[in-house]
């Protein structure tokens, strides 16, 4: 609970940070987008994990304001890349569940993006598994509507939740993410059965994938025979501030 305060307290005091991770074309490597994701200062040096903070915002309700202002942030860096000249890179946004549950969601989304006058398809939606089988009509209508205006849809750590797959085909989808736990199983002169069943599943779907948790050049390689079309990881890039992922695109266009 004390946790919770001080989440409060920092966010209220705008001590939160949103960093970015580059996400890349697996062929040529070039940067088509970036994942936004918050980071917590300890204050000593060192940052709180998403994994335990996120939870606790959960929990607490605190994730509506501090998802609006994720929002708003990435839309407001959507505007400074193309004013950069990057004027065709996305953002990818993390939503939780309360998000979905507050009525004015779509309302908010759409307000971030005129605001600061953005291109809508710049911007994707990252769900879960978990937050599509909570709440699915809330969560098919929004995100039906917010596609209807032009944002991006992707389904975030697929084949660790417990899903149906019958929402697969409800989700107005463009994009599926194989989570890095299928991307690790990737070793020399071994098959990845799960990694392969995904993308073929979400090419079947009409869908492009994209692989978490890229590491290795072999794994980059095994994912390109596969159909894979996109990749982000370590790799490539590890998430970082926004002027550290400026001079990183500087040196990678
Ligand atoms: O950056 P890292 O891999 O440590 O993030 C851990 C988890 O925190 C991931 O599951 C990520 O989706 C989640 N996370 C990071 N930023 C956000 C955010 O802005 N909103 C939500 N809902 N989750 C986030
Ligand atoms: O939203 P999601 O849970 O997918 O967030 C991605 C998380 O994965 C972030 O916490 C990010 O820091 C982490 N991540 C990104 N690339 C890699 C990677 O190559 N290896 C590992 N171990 N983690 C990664
Ligand atoms: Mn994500
Ligand atoms: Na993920």
């Amino acid at each position: 609970l004390d946790m919770i305060r001080q989440l409060r307290s920092d966010f209220i005091n705008r001590k939160l940070q949103l960093w970015y991770q580059p996400q890349v074309d697996l062929v040529s490597e070039k940067v088509v987008g970036m994942e936004g994701l918050l980071r917590w200062p300890d204050g000593e040096g060192g940052y709180i994990s998403p994994a335990v903070f996120i939870p606790l915002a959960e929990y607490s309700g605190l994730i509506v304001d501090i998802g609006q202002w994720v929002l708003e942030e990435s839309c407001r860096k959507l505007k400074e890349l193309k004013e950069a000249g990057y004027d065709n890179l996305r953002v990818a946004v993390n939503i939780s569940i309360p998000q979905f549950r507050d009525r004015h969601f779509v309302e908010k989304v759409k307000n971030a993006l005129i605001a600061s006058d953005c291109d809508p398809s710049l911007l994707e939606l990252e769900i879960t598994e978990s937050v599509v089988m909570d709440e699915p009509q809330i969560v098919i209508d929004a995100l039906t509507t917010l596609k209807e205006y032009g944002v991006g849809i992707a389904i975030d750590d697929f084949g660790t939740g417990f899903s149906s797959m019958s929402y697969l085909q409800k989700l107005p989808l463009d994009r599926l993410k194989v989570d890095r736990s299928f991307v690790k199983d990737i070793q020399p002169g071994k098959s990845a059965v799960l990694a392969e069943t995904i993308v073929t599943l979400g090419n079947k779907l009409g869908l492009l994938t994209i692989a978490e948790g890229v590491e290795k050049r072999e794994q980059a390689s095994y994912m390109i025979k596969l159909g894979c079309v996109e990749a982000q990881g370590y790799l490539y890039a590890k998430p970082m501030p926004f002027e550290a992922l400026m001079s990183y695109l500087h040196d990678h266009s």
